[in-house]
């Protein structure tokens, strides 16, 4: 079953892999991009102000994704990457966090808007639990979404060796 799932998904990420190769080909890029993560073409917005951003990005259970993230968003007065910020006047509060384990304005990624969420890290890949569409939403306490501002751009990445 678990092998079947895993060449379906190679078959699906095949043709979009080809595709990059070409356009690397066809544009005379030099090879500084070969052995490293491929951008998908596009990315989805994530904006810091919305309780639930879909990234269009469908994931197999067990199936590690890689992101690249870049932007800069802010709670209220405090700006944040994808890390999130830290804040010790927060911390009485820090456990009502929707992800309480990760920082303020961590970027966390969910499979379909469940509790299967982890925190997205630029070193590791994230690897679903299960499988469906992944949401991603900036850290933060549920009824504080209005003084956010800003938004990150997320890419999955292919790597094509
Ligand atoms: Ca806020």
């Amino acid at each position: 079953m678990l092998m079947k799932t895993g060449l379906a998904t190679t078959a699906r990420l095949a043709p979009a892999a080809l595709a990059v190769g070409l356009a690397l080909v066809a544009s005379g890029a030099p090879a500084a991009t070969q052995g490293q993560p491929v951008p998908e073409c596009g990315g989805a917005v994530i904006c810091a102000r919305e309780r639930w951003n879909d990234t269009g990005v469908d994931v197999t259970a067990g199936e590690p994704v890689h992101f690249r993230i870049s932007g800069t968003w802010y709670d209220a007065g405090e700006e944040a990457t994808f890390e999130g910020y830290a804040k010790p006047l927060f911390a009485p509060v820090a456990w009502l966090r929707r992800y309480p384990g990760a920082r303020w304005f961590a970027l966390i990624a969910c499979v379909e808007r469940t509790r299967h969420c982890a925190p997205v890290r630029a070193d590791r890949p994230f690897v679903p639990v299960t499988s469906g569409r992944v949401y991603m939403y900036a850290n933060d306490l549920w009824p504080m979404y209005s003084n956010n501002r800003g938004q990150l751009t997320v890419e999955r990445v292919i790597d094509p060796r």
